[in-house]
């Protein structure tokens, strides 16, 4: 008996799938189908399949080709399967062509011809309305976001927007857009999103005019300096049916939300504590360190170790201060501690752009802790800690380029149904009140 595998995500499964297996099992008696789980895919940057595990081998079932179904779980596995299965022949489409070809000291590797003119991203893209993005500002980060934008399916970056027409002329060039402008609502015209990448205290105005306006925004942290702005935004997002979202892209990697559901979950007992540092280097000149009630630490970089935070305490703390070290011409924060006081459990944010320090972050329990070193908010490892050294648990997760690829899932996926998450829409008010104390010179100690 000749013995066929061959695997796929085989989302919302079509003429072209039906084709493949149709030959796959021609070239021999028993056809076994690997069906990608929804872990894998996101690993090797799959990112918005529409169909669950169970939905994609209900109809790999229903067609009635596959005598066996198996799940792809990781990197490697095929080579496992085929030495397990004792399968005979590798197939897969030409889009594959020579990357198996290793295989073929275990088997028969056979590239079968694939089916022109359909695709599971074409009918994604017909079933989903595709988001066109318009960049607002055109600075580092919206850079990182164009080209970031190119590994999510149903998702374009059309043009630019910039009050200074030259910049936005550039980076449309140099980016390769379609159209580049400096007025904003003739700009708004052209797409149905927006990603506000523009200096934080221009946030509020872009996204109350572009929601006005009837189109989805993603908008950069801190999405505003008061938390009555941001609650306002997210209030007419919601009457407008639109999406508003904060591009926390640490909120929607993998690894950061595992490790958030393991330290949650028990295993280090009850959370008590809470360690998170940030730091980046800046040079004096540049942006976020410039005096001009936008710029330090806090307002750059505390969003980051309050997700963790919030994520793993809640929001309802007690009280919060801020210590913060000033020293320098501009009199901005170049590093700042966050104590926050909960009910039964207290946690620390650190943040700099002038003091350089460990990067970790670092969940106390009474059982054991989770240590996640830096760059914790790209996480990438973490580990389950105890007394008993013998037990410690190590977790690898990939992320993948800058991650903003995470955030465009999210916010595409939200699009597609409709609704936002109203627990990160809380947070995000949480954090912008904590930015808006700050400023005021609430409860804040400086250092001499
Ligand atoms: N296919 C095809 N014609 C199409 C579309 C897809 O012949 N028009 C084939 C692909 O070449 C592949 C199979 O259908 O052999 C499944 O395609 P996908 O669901 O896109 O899965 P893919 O990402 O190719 O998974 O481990 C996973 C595999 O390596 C491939």
């Amino acid at each position: 008996m000749k013995r066929v595998i061959t695997y796929g995500t085989f989302d919302l499964l079509h003429k072209g799938h039906i084709n493949l297996l149709r030959r796959a099992k021609a070239l021999g008696d028993y056809l076994i189908v690997g069906v990608t789980s929804e872990g894998y895919d996101y690993y090797r940057g799959k990112l918005n399949v529409k169909q669950n595990l169970t939905e994609r081998i209900e109809n790999i079932r229903a067609s009635g080709l596959a005598d066996e179904i198996i799940v792809e779980e990781y990197e490697g596995q095929k080579l496992d399967d085929i030495i397990k299965w004792n399968i005979d022949i590798f197939a897969i489409g030409s889009d594959w062509i020579g990357r198996f070809d290793y295989l073929k000291e275990y088997c028969q590797v056979v590239y079968l011809e694939r089916t022109k003119g359909i695709s599971s991203t074409e009918l994604r893209d017909q079933q989903h309305p595709l988001i066109r993005f318009g960049v607002v500002g055109s600075g580092r980060i919206a850079e990182r976001f164009v080209a970031e934008s190119k590994f999510v399916s149903g998702v374009t970056v059309e043009g630019v927007y910039n009050v200074h027409r030259d910049s936005a002329k550039e980076f449309c060039i140099k980016n390769e857009l379609a159209f580049y402008d400096d007025d904003y609502k003739t700009f708004l015209n052209k797409v149905n999103a927006v990603y506000i990448a523009s200096p934080h205290g221009s946030h509020y105005s872009y996204a109350k005019e572009a929601l006005m306006h009837e189109k989805h925004v993603l908008c950069e942290k801190p999405i505003t300096l008061t938390e009555l702005q941001a609650e306002e935004l997210f209030k007419l997002a919601k009457e407008k049916g639109l999406i508003l979202m904060e591009a926390i892209k640490t909120a929607y990697c993998p690894g950061f939300q595992r490790m958030v559901s393991c330290a949650k979950s028990g295993k280090i007992g009850s959370i008590i504590s809470v360690d998170a540092t940030f730091t980046k280097l800046v040079s004096p000149h540049l942006r976020e360190l410039q005096n001009n009630g936008e710029g330090g630490s806090v307002l750059e970089l505390a969003t980051y170790p309050l997700l963790a935070i919030f994520k793993l305490l809640g929001v309802g703390y007690q009280d919060i201060q801020f210590v913060s070290y000033k020293k320098n011409p501009n009199d901005v924060d170049l590093f700042t501690r966050i104590d926050l006081v909960y009910p039964g459990a207290l946690a620390t944010a650190r943040v700099g752009l002038g003091v350089k320090s460990e990067g970790s972050l670092v969940i106390a329990g009474t059982r054991g802790y989770v240590y996640i070193p830096a760059p914790w908010w790209k996480t990438e490892y973490f580990e389950l800690r105890y007394e008993n050294p013998s037990e410690t648990e190590k977790n690898f997760y990939k992320f993948s380029g800058d991650g903003l690829r995470y955030e465009i899932v999210e916010f595409s996926n939200r699009i597609a149904l409709g609704k936002m998450n109203d627990n990160i829409c809380r947070l995000s008010c949480e954090i912008a009140r904590i930015l808006e104390r700050y400023r005021a010179g609430d409860k804040t100690t400086i250092v001499m």
